[in-house]
């Protein structure tokens, strides 16, 4: 059995050793069938000895059973997005806010911004337990799974280390569009471009069908107690781990550097294999990086700059309006298909009446489109030279066209309105709403099916959701039992989504997700929240005048009460999950705080362990039990690991507490 035992820890060194050259340095060491004897091996030897199998073994890429529903996993660290600079003068002037703050040259590192999906990646021990997508910044989406099957993410590092890494998931062209050319041969829908494919390979609940995908990761961000000084260090560090990460990263001193880069990037990015949509400019110095902090939403140490938006030419078919939820009619232009920016565009709106007036789109017009990156594609303006007399023009229509009744413009305001309230259109757009990712999330619940759903008789409202059952779907087109079985199970799964996600769910105007939070923060229950008033809300920071009024509104329309009764009815959790009293959970044991971290200050983590019973000093000694260390922390650090003392980055820390059932938020 040692025997045994030695040979399967030999094969799965040598696999993951050759996995490493293969995927991560592109430079085999071995050929393919040497390789696959390797792993023939070992797969017949776990199958002897299904005891040894462990999660890190690499036979355990794929083989996982498909999920009903992804797991919501919250980051120990937020997942920041960028700010991005449109602009050659908006880059100078993050250069040189950055110069003035800090009064001396900084060094900065240029990346490639690499067009796939973020994701977070978490190591214990050297081993891969965990992967995330970025979702709202704050929690994300358990891809465990469909990880594991990307070759180039290793399932075990170089050294045992306690890890959180960040970086960047994408599918290479050629695979997109080998994969597009099988789709179509099939018969199936296309991804619009290599982004939508990685995202809709990530996505999948079944990860055999990710396995299928060929996708591929850059890493570009390492947290780590103790770890290196600078970014660019932290690159090679993360390389020496054993990740993969993108060769064209470069240290630039000063404005001057980073355009030349940019300059670069922008002739040669063709040439790529895999899409960029601009460049990431970073201040090397991870002390700096610290002391220039971050909003809420994300890091003053650095910007990306996106490639200018790619304009085409195209002609309008037709101009007709669509009722959002709220009840805003908005044109939208139908466009004789053209490829930009990577993807296919057949529509483009046109935002409200003044907009078509002054871009002076007409029905039949060519117009110059453009598209950066994500956003939505736009009209720029038409080419009136190219007009031949058939054109018409657009006008607003006075009546809703989805339910006929009156639609108002307020004097001073761009937007024309439905004010039918029970206007279909409306409420089929709240349901959309509802359910979708950043709401209550409720997987495989679109537009269409919500339409269906609509178009049956079936659902009115969103409470009216949770009262479907399995029958009342089978009678559908496209249903069968184990779909229907999926979309009830997953309705019934939302509703303990948090209180944040209810209230952004809901469709309060002017209410996003990140204002939800903050009420929620605040009034912990929808009721409470539907009793404030103006001056209350005003008093929750990030709450002004126009938001608070329209919260007042909002809960006091009859309709909308009714909707809430109903929703605690079906049993959707109205309150937020109170978390199990712990007042002694940590008795008897001595905390000691040390060096920046990252989601809570050091008083807060003081204060909460104080809370929880624990005992917190200021040194470290034997009778210390536990140090938390975050970035930069010293002395401390070094004193625990000298008398031995575990030492927990803040990720840790939060597990540790989870695992005894408590949650800090
Ligand atoms: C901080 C640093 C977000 C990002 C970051 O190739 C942060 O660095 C980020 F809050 O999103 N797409 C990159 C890329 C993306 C990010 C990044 N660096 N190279 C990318």
């Amino acid at each position: 059995m040692e025997q045994v035992l030695r040979r399967v820890e030999e094969l799965r060194s040598q696999l993951h050793y050759h996995n490493y050259r293969y995927y991560v340095l592109d430079d085999p060491a071995i050929t393919d069938q040497e390789y696959d004897a390797l792993m023939r091996e070992l797969v017949a030897l776990e199958e002897r000895y299904p005891e040894l199998v462990t999660p890190d073994s690499p036979t355990q890429r794929v083989g996982h059973a498909p999920l009903s529903q992804f797991a919501t996993i919250r980051h120990a660290q937020p997942m920041l997005s960028l700010a991005n600079a449109f602009d050659g003068e908006e880059l100078a002037a993050f250069v040189s806010r950055i110069q003035r703050q800090v009064g001396t040259e900084v060094e900065f590192v240029c990346e490639l911004k690499i067009d796939g999906l973020a994701v977070s990646l978490d190591y214990e021990e050297g081993v891969f337990v965990r992967g995330a997508t970025r979702g709202d910044g704050f929690e994300g989406e358990d891809i465990t799974a469909n990880l594991r099957t990307v070759r180039s993410i290793p399932l075990r590092l170089n050294q045992p280390v306690t890890v959180n890494v960040r970086g960047e998931v994408y599918m290479p062209r050629a695979d997109f569009q080998r994969l597009n050319e099988q789709r179509a041969a099939k018969g199936e829908s296309l991804f619009a471009n290599p982004r939508n494919a990685a995202a809709g390979s990530l996505r999948q609940l079944d990860p055999n069908i990710t396995a299928s995908r060929r996708l591929d990761v850059f890493l570009y961000a390492l947290n780590m107690a103790g770890g290196p000084g600078a970014h660019l260090d932290a690159l090679n560090f993360l390389k020496e781990l054993g990740f993969r990460t993108n060769p064209h990263a470069r240290l630039c001193r000063g404005l001057e550097e980073i355009e030349a880069f940019i300059a670069h990037w922008t002739a040669r990015r063709a040439e790529l294999p895999y899409d960029i949509d601009g460049i990431v400019v970073k201040v090397n110095d991870l002390a700096l990086q610290g002391e220039l902090g971050n909003t809420a939403r994300s890091p003053r140490w650095a910007v990306a700059y996106k490639f200018p938006a790619e304009q085409v030419i195209t002609k309008v078919l037709d101009i007709d309006v669509q009722v959002g939820r709220t009840g805003i009619l908005t044109p939208l232009a139908h466009l004789e298909p053209v490829q930009v920016a990577g993807s296919t565009v057949s529509r483009a709106t046109l935002h409200n009446a003044d907009i078509v007036a002054q871009r002076d789109v007409r029905i039949g017009d060519y117009v110059v489109i453009q598209k950066a990156g994500d956003v939505i594609p736009e009209i720029v303006r038409s080419l009136p030279e190219r007009r031949t007399g058939e054109e018409t023009l657009f006008a607003m229509p006075s009546e809703c066209p989805a339910c006929g009744s009156e639609v108002v413009r307020l004097p001073g305001e761009a937007a024309t309105r439905c004010v039918n309230k029970a206007c279909p259109a409306q409420q089929q757009e709240r349901i959309i709403h509802f359910a979708s990712r950043g709401a209550m999330d409720i997987e495989g619940l679109g537009p269409a099916i919500v339409d269906q759903l609509i178009q049956a008789g079936l659902v009115r409202s969103a409470a009216d959701l949770y009262r479907l059952k399995k029958e009342d779907l089978l009678g559908l087109e496209r249903f069968g039992e184990k779909s229907a079985q999926n979309l009830i199970d997953a309705i019934a799964g939302s509703k303990d989504r948090p209180l944040a996600r209810l209230i952004f769910a809901l469709g309060i105007r002017l209410v996003g997700a990140e204002v939800a939070r903050e009420l929620a923060n605040h009034f912990h229950s929808i009721h409470e929240l539907g009793k404030a008033t103006e001056e209350e809300l005003m008093a929750v920071p990030a709450i002004g005048e126009k938001i608070a009024r329209s919260v007042v509104d909002f809960f006091s329309d009859p309709e909308n009460q009714r909707l809430i009764g109903e929703l605690e009815e079906v049993g959707v959790s109205l309150e937020t999950q109170v978390e199990q009293e712990s007042g002694d959970a940590l008795a008897g044991l001595t905390f000691v705080v040390t060096g920046k971290l990252g989601q809570f200050s050091r008083s807060e983590i003081e204060g909460q362990l104080r809370q929880l019973g624990a005992n917190v000093t200021s040194s470290v000694s034997k009778k210390t039990d536990y140090l938390v260390a975050g970035e930069k922390a010293g002395s401390k650090l070094d004193k625990a690991r000298e008398l031995g003392v575990p030492v927990l980055s803040e990720a840790e820390l939060l597990d540790f507490l989870r695992n005894r059932g408590i949650s800090l938020d």
